[in-house]
């Protein structure tokens, strides 16, 4: 981290999730940077979760990527520009300008996907730019886009608090949008709101929820059908809207009747109670304002456009749409998915909300003065991956993203990098799975150095502020992209002075020729001065002379963007996943998110505090499921499909259905041995929008057995590589690592592991009874580290109480015997694996203290344990431990 001159705080925006959180930003006297909620800023009224309350901890130099490099060579900027801007010419000169690519991010902000988007569409003159928001969002933009006309999410936060009932599918916003969800908890206080929670899985928002239904994977469209069918027979319907604003209502019921006919088939089909069908259909007919909130469960499948159809027509036909706490809510993920959508960031849109028809592609080409404009549709990530592998796309260039982990069947997308031409990654960390199949490398400024905006959930832009000076060489994006461009001979085009030009220059598109006929439309902020764009106050768009200080919601008179302004049901066949189960791989794998890491983890396995809620890579699975392919609690396991396969951690679990198994995406090899859950991830996409199913994959999972198990703790990071099962995190100061294999490793390979040339103090303790052995290690009286290994998992001591004595740098030699028995005593218990990251108070505090207090109030509990007291975000775990005693939740 270097620091910027005399410091203020600075408003800005969490850069993680789509909730877009508003934060205040100080460097500290100890030049460390304090981060806190922004009370001003109408997403998040100055609540933050715990991954926007440890930012500060993200934003030091380690790990970070400084300078730029050509073959890992270091090398100025203008050579690696040059080199850039040749390789991508001279590609396009032989083989056309499909044969390169970019693959983009929901991460940039507005103005860097801006530039992006101008240079691949209007100079390159191809469409092949592709974001990783094709993995997360083009379901519900396609869906939008079939019922409204546009891609347009009509509602507010606000309709949140506003609603009676909210429906969450395929969403745990617990743990991915925990602001909104703490926003929503508030709200329930006051007043009563029924929460109802659709996902196959027990999850921390369901813990919450007035109800839970755990469907049966990918059975989401019957439901809603069902839904259709029931509105229909039971008189809910509103016959005046339906009238009045839409086409195709008798098809849509035709096809919610033939595949839903009624609550016992939807039952059936969706493997839960009758009543349980009953219950959701009465919630959303009898109550009002109901809100129907999704995210990844419905996009993320093959069938994942229809789902929101199914979604979008209960809410027409029965009128709960554009009023205030009603609607289908497309809740986003990442912080500028909203920003990337508008700037026309997926191949198959153009910019500012247009698409491909003769008309679009004149106005944006008008409006460039540019040689060229794509003239159709470029590849979605997936396709586009396979034609590097197929040697179609010879040149592409990866911002911000991390696809070596991030894309369904990654071997494939690992092996594609390594065959092609010319890759250039440009990132701000040195090294991930991606970079290293960088032939070019270029940093790019992280957040607390870059400027420009994001558009959060519910259409709001927010500035993104620097606060601290750029890492290195590092630069932001957009300069990075418009200095290609002029090398490749644009300058006029990509002349920008600084990055309010290029927001000018966007707002101004957003305008150009609209007259009202598209959503998206920021007008009024197109002239806006240097420093009124530094004042920038979020707003919701669209921004226009109409609506100078923005708009809660849209489609509150009825019209949509459609031709006839009405809305279009879409009549729905529901449809099974793509990939079927077999002897051979019968159980379905989900994948999804773990609450304190973000995606990749480049950035949150660099917080101590973060990295202190899950620790290792795991499987959760039903007691059944472990029993029937002999699975123990704690034990590793492989998955495999017939794509791939990863090792790691079980967590047996009845919140997990019978057959599913569930795994996180975050963990890559910088992580662990063998973790990289999309190796394993079937490449089938929905047919429409081209979003993986992440969801379901078929496979089998199997014991791996090892003849040792160790952990290790260590001062300084230490290469483990070499053992067939490993995975690192950071525990306080020190580096925590788990491994194991059949080879125990000695004394001496120990010692060349760890010591680097310095020579330490080694203790050794090898217990032939238990046949386990345990090393430490000193500099002087400084313990440095120490390793635990047994043949037994369950016979290591605790990491956490371990840990903690490694804060307290003076060890004498009676403390030392204690270290080696690797067992708390009563003056320093062991604090269990970590629940609360702000206030470090793990669980067996709290069981401990629920015990013997006898106090079932989180908020008393918090008040005399301080858990859950700061960001909240542990709150439904407290929950869950006064009701079950469970960890991961
Ligand atoms: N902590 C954290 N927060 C994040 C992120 C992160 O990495 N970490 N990432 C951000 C991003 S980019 C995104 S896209 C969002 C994602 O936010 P979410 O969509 O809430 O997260 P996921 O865990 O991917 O999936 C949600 C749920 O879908 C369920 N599901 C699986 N199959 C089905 C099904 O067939 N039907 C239904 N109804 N549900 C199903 C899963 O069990 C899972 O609980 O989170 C954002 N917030
Ligand atoms: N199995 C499975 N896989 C999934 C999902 C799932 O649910 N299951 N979800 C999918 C979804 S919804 C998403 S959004 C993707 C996310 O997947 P990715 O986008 O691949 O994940 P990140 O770790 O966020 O990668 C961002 C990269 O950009 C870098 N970076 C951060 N800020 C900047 C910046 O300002 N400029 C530049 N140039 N680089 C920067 C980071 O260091 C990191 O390497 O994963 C998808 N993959
Ligand atoms: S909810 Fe958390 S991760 Fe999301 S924007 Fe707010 S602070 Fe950041
Ligand atoms: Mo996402």
């Amino acid at each position: 981290m270097t620091i910027s001159e005399a410091q203020p705080s600075v408003k800005t925006t969490c850069p993680y999730c789509g909730v877009g959180c508003g934060v205040i930003a100080q460097i500290n006297e100890s030049n460390e940077v304090d981060i806190k909620g922004d009370v001003n800023h109408p997403a998040n009224y100055g609540l933050l979760c715990s991954k926007g309350s440890a930012l500060g901890e993200t934003v030091d130099l380690e790990q970070r990527l400084l300078h730029p490099s050509i073959n890992n060579q270091e090398v100025s900027w203008k050579s690696a520009i040059q080199k850039v801007a040749e390789g991508f010419s001279n590609t396009i000169e032989k083989y056309g300008p499909d044969s390169v690519a970019f693959y983009v991010s929901g991460q940039f902000l507005t103005e860097d996907y801006y530039v992006a988007n101008k240079l691949m569409k209007g100079f390159i003159g191809s469409a092949n730019i592709d974001t990783n928001s094709r993995l997360c969002m083009s379901s519900a933009v396609a869906g939008h886009k079939r019922a409204f006309g546009s891609d347009t999410v009509g509602l507010c936060y606000e309709d949140l608090e506003e609603a009676d009932t909210i429906i969450l599918i395929g969403s745990n916003i617990a743990w991915c949008h925990p602001v909104l969800f703490q926003r929503i908890e508030k709200a329930r206080q006051g007043k009563d709101i029924k929460m109802l929670v659709i996902d196959p899985r027990r999850t921390t928002s369901s813990d919450s929820a007035d109800y839970h239904m755990a469907i049966k994977p990918g059975t989401d469209a019957v439901l809603y059908n069902g839904l259709l069918t029931y509105l229909s027979e039971n008189e809910f319907l509103d016959n005046d809207y339906i009238e009045a604003h839409t086409n195709g209502f008798d098809h849509a019921l035709i096809s919610a009747k033939e595949s839903a006919p009624d609550v016992k088939t939807v039952a059936t089909l969706c493997d839960v109670e009758e009543e349980a069908v009953y219950t959701f259909y009465r919630l959303f007919s009898e109550t009002d304002k109901v809100i129907s909130l999704f995210s990844m469960g419905i996009n993320q499948s093959s069938s994942g456009v229809d789902k929101v159809n199914c979604i979008i027509n209960a809410h027409l036909a029965s009128g709960r749409i554009g009023k205030p706490g009603m609607g289908a809510f497309s809740i986003t993920g990442q912080p500028n998915a909203m920003g990337g959508r508008e700037v026309g960031g997926l191949s198959n849109t153009l910019a500012a909300h247009m698409g491909f028809s003769e008309k679009d592609k004149d106005i944006v080409q008008h409006f460039w003065k540019s040689p060229v404009i794509a003239q159709k549709s470029g590849l979605k990530a997936v396709d586009l991956f396979n034609d590097i592998h197929a040697g179609k796309v010879k040149a592409v260039w990866i911002m911000a993203t991390n696809p070596a982990v991030s894309m369904p069947n990654a071997d494939l997308v690992q092996s594609a990098m390594e065959k092609c031409d010319l890759v250039v990654v440009s990132d701000c960390m040195e090294k991930t799975d991606t970079t290293r199949y960088a032939d070019i490398l270029l940093p790019a400024e992280a957040w607390g150095e870059k400027q420009g905006t994001v558009t959060n959930s519910e259409r709001r832009i927010s500035r993104q502020r620097s606060f601290l000076n750029p890492a290195g060489e590092a630069k932001p994006d957009w300069w990075i992209i418009a200095e290609v461009a002029k090398a490749m001979g644009y300058e006029e085009s990509f002349a920008y002075n600084n990055v309010a030009d290029v927001f000018r220059e966007h707002a101004r598109l957003s305008a150009y020729k609209n007259a009202g006929t598209r959503d998206f439309d920021i007008s009024a902020l197109s002239t806006i001065e240097d420093n009124e764009y530094e004042l920038l106050k979020p707003i919701q768009w669209p921004v226009n002379k109409a609506n100078p200080n923005g708009t809660k919601r849209l489609f509150t008179n009825g019209e949509f963007y459609t031709k006839d302004k009405k809305a279009e049901f879409i009549a729905i066949k529901p449809r099974k996943p793509a990939a079927e189960l077999s002897e051979e791989f019968p159980l379905i794998l989900n994948t999804g998110r773990v609450r304190d890491h973000w995606h990749t983890m480049t950035r949150t396995a660099k917080s101590q505090r973060l990295s202190r809620h899950i620790k290792e890579p795991f499987v959760q699975c039903h007691p059944d499921t472990a029993d029937k392919f002999k699975i123990r609690k704690n034990g590793l396991v492989e998955i495999k499909s017939k794509w791939g396969a990863v090792i790691v951690r079980a967590d047996i679990t009845s919140r997990q259905r019978l057959g599913e198994v569930f795994v996180p995406l975050h963990w890559s090899d910088q992580f662990s041995a063998k973790a990289r859950v999309d190796a394993v991830v079937n490449p089938y996409v929905d047919p429409i929008s081209g979003q993986p199913e992440y969801k379901h994959t078929p496979v089998t999972i199997s014991a791996v057995k090892h003849k040792w198990y160790g952990f290790m703790l260590s001062r300084k990071e230490i290469d483990l590589t070499v053992f067939p099962y490993w995975s690192k995190c950071r525990e306080l100061d020190n580096w925590r690592y788990e491994f194991s294999g059949n080879d125990s490793p000695d004394l001496l390979q120990l010692k060349q592991l760890t010591q680097n040339g310095i020579d330490f103090d080694w203790i050794e303790y090898q217990d032939e009874f238990n046949q386990s052995s345990r090393y430490l290690w000193f500099d002087d009286s400084d313990i440095q580290g120490c390793v635990f290994i047994s043949n037994d998992f369950e016979k290591l001591p605790s990491r956490e109480w371990l840990a903690e004595q490694f804060t307290h740098l003076e060890i004498d030699v009676e403390q030392r015997s204690k270290l080696f028995t690797g067992t708390s005593g009563p003056d320093r218990p062991d604090p269990g694996p970590i629940v609360c990251s702000c206030f470090n108070v793990g669980k067996n505090i709290i069981v401990d203290f629920i015990n013997k207090s006898g106090l079932r109030d989180i908020d008393e509990i918090g008040q005399q344990l301080k858990a859950g007291t700061n960001c909240g975000s542990c709150k439904p775990e407290l929950e869950c431990l006064v009701n079950e005693n469970a960890l991961i939740c």
